[in-house]
């Protein structure tokens, strides 16, 4: 069956693939599975009909027959279960993938989170400006722990896996910070991430929809 996924009508990262249907978008090309979007707006998605399905009101969704799933990780995770190349089937090794799924999503998403709340939401705030650099230094340290722990492995932990598209995932989100520049290895993992084909395919695909609603708007 044919699963339908929510994505913004009109994503505010402008096509640069960094909303969360960026990351359910790839686990599904990764494992060859066809999918349907269906496109909210803001103020949808705060209505019955979508917070049926995610109470918290957000994107992305996932519905699958009489399954509705919320949380892109929960998604990932039951996307990678169907055992086409996201999780090793090898004991040990699938559960070290999952641990690396929630270290993405746990250990070091939350910091970088806080970056984009202190310069986004937070940014006129008296005391942005003093709390930016602390901010900034939490994730400079996470990004030091997990550089010297791949080392110069190509992933993190042997084969490619749901961990490493999460982990990837979260660490795109810093690019523009330039905080990864320090981290040569960091730099060559998410580009080996984003030149995977599964990627290349999520990204256009998130970024037809914001060129479809923009068309005409240039200039
Ligand atoms: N923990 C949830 C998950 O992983 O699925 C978090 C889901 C979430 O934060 N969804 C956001 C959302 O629906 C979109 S992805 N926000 C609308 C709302 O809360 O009303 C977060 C996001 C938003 C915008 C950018 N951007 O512009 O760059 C990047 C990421």
């Amino acid at each position: 069956m044919k699963p339908i996924i929510t994505a913004f009508e009109n994503s505010p990262d402008r096509g640069r693939g960094l909303a969360r249907d960026m990351r359910v978008r790839w686990a599904l090309e990764e494992v060859g599975q066809a999918y349907d979007v269906r496109l909210v707006s803001f103020g949808a998605m705060k209505e019955v009909a979508h917070t049926s399905l995610n109470p918290f009101g957000q994107i992305p969704t996932y519905e699958e027959g009489d399954l509705a799933l919320f949380e892109s990780g929960a998604i990932i995770f039951h996307i990678a279960e169907s055992g086409k190349g996201l999780l090793p089937s090898e004991p040990h090794a699938r559960s070290r993938a999952i641990m690396w799924m929630f270290a993405a999503l746990n250990t070091v998403e939350p910091p970088i989170l806080d970056l984009v709340i202190v310069k986004l939401v937070e940014g006129q705030e008296p005391w942005a400006k003093e709390r930016l650099p602390l901010v900034e230094a939490r994730i400079s340290k996470r990004l030091g722990e997990l550089s010297t722990r791949i080392g110069d492995g190509d992933w993190l932990d042997g084969e490619f896996s749901a961990g490493d598209l999460l982990m990837a995932s979260v660490l795109l989100r810093l690019r523009m910070s330039g905080l990864l520049n320090g981290f040569p290895n960091l730099l060559g993992y998410v580009a080996r991430a984003e030149a995977r084909p599964a990627y290349q395919r999520a990204f256009a695909a998130q970024l037809a929809v914001f060129n479809a609603a923009n068309a005409g708007n240039a200039g």
